[in-house]
C-alpha cells in the first residue's frame, strides 16, 4: 500500500513501479450495493507519490505534496482539519482522509501513500494495490482481470488518460541567443562566455546520475550587430566524461581532450553520439538528450523525472 517506486498492495505482494502519471491505486471493482464505492488515485514521480486524491460520494479530496496546511475539495482549497461526509487531519508527519465506513487513505507530503479498508472491502478491490483476497500472487492484474505481465503493462492499464503524463521536457537555444526553457518561456540572453544552459541541482544529487549543459556563445561576426551572439559550443559532463561539439566542426566531437570520430559510443551505449537530421546528438541512457545543429540551435531534452530538478538557464525549479 505504499505508493512511489516501491507498491506493497493489500495482500503484501511487493514490486517496483515506475510511473510519471496519474494511476489508480486502489478502488472498488464490484457493484455490491452493500459497499460505499470509493477510488484512490495517486500522481506518481521518480521520487515517489506527489500527489493523492480520493473520489467519493461524487466529490474529490486531494492532499499535494508539501502542502500540509490544506487540501483540494472539488477543486477549492480547504484548510484543515475538515469534517463532512469525510474527514480530514492532519498530523506530525502525514495527513489523513477517513471515511465513515473505514477507510483510511495517508499521505506523509512527500513519497508515500498508505490505504488502509475494512475487511469488507475484501476481494471487491482492484487497482495498483490488487484484489485483497489474501493471495499475494494475484494481485498484478489489467483493468479488464487478465495477469499483467509487467509492473509496465499494469501501468499502463491503470493510468487515468484525461491526466497529463509528461514524458519529457525541452529547453532550446537558438542563434541571437533566443532561449524557450523546459517550461516552454521565451527569453534573451546575449553573453558572450560559457554558461551552464542546464544542470542536475545540487540537492538532487544523492537521487540521479550528475550531468551539466554548459553552452559557449561567441558575437557573430557575419553581420555588423554589436550584440548578436550565438552558440559556438556545446559540452555535456556526464558519468565523469566531458564530451564537446564545436561549431563547424563537422564529423567529430572532444572526449576528455581527445578528438574523436561521430557515431561514438562509451561504455557500451551509456553516451551515444550520432548524427541526426542536420544536427548531431548526444544521448545518454537516462534519458538526457543533446542536439547542436553545429550552427546556432541547441536542444536539450531532460526526461519526466528530471522536470523540476534542473538547475541553470533552461530553468532553475528547485523550490
Ligand atoms: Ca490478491
Amino acid at each position: 500500500m505504499t505508493a512511489g517506486p516501491h507498491i506493497e498492495t493489500f495482500d503484501r505482494y511487493d514490486y517496483n513501479f515506475n510511473g510519471t502519471c496519474v494511476y489508480e491505486l486502489a478502488g472498488v471493482c464490484v457493484k455490491d450495493p452493500s459497499l460505499q464505492q470509493f477510488r484512490v488515485l495517486v500522481q506518481i514521480v521518480d521520487s515517489g507519490a506527489t500527489l493523492v486524491e480520493v473520489n467519493i460520494h461524487g466529490s474529490s479530496i486531494v492532499i499535494t505534496r508539501g502542502i500540509k496546511d490544506s487540501v483540494l475539495i472539488n477543486g477549492k482549497n480547504t484548510s484543515l482539519p475538515f469534517r463532512g461526509n469525510v474527514t480530514v487531519r492532519q498530523f506530525d508527519d502525514h495527513a489523513e482522509i477517513q471515511t465513515k465506513f473505514g477507510v483510511h487513505v495517508s499521505y506523509n507530503w512527500n513519497s508515500t501513500v498508505k490505504v488502509k479498508v475494512p475487511s469488507t472491502y475484501a476481494g471487491a478491490m482492484c487497482g495498483l494495490c490488487g484484489n485483497y483476497n489474501t493471495n499475494p500472487k494475484d494481485d498484478l492484474r489489467l483493468k479488464n482481470g487478465t495477469r499483467a505481465v509487467s509492473a509496465d503493462e499494469l501501468g499502463k492499464s491503470w493510468r487515468e488518460n484525461d491526466r497529463s503524463c509528461q514524458e519529457s521536457a525541452t529547453c532550446t537555444i537558438s542563434g541571437d541567443p533566443h532561449y524557450k526553457n523546459f517550461k516552454q518561456h521565451y527569453f534573451d540572453f546575449q553573453g558572450t562566455c560559457s554558461y551552464t544552459a542546464a544542470k542536475l541541482c545540487l540537492q538532487e544529487k544523492s537521487h540521479h546520475h550528475n550531468f551539466s549543459v554548459v553552452v559557449e556563445n561567441e558575437k557573430w561576426t557575419m553581420t555588423d550587430k554589436p550584440n548578436l551572439a550565438v552558440a559556438t559550443l556545446v559540452a555535456v559532463e556526464v558519468y565523469g566524461h566531458t564530451l564537446i561539439l564545436r561549431r563547424n566542426q563537422l564529423q567529430s566531437l572532444m572526449v576528455d581532450d581527445i578528438l574523436t570520430n561521430i557515431p561514438f559510443n562509451l561504455n557500451d551505449g551509456q553516451v551515444k553520439v550520432f548524427q541526426e537530421g542536420f544536427a548531431y546528438a548526444i544521448v545518454v541512457d537516462f534519458g538526457l538528450k543533446v542536439t547542436y545543429d553545429m550552427i546556432y540551435k541547441i536542444e536539450i531534452i531532460i526526461p519526466a523525472n528530471l522536470i523540476n530538478k534542473t538547475c541553470g538557464l533552461c530553468g532553475s525549479f528547485y523550490r
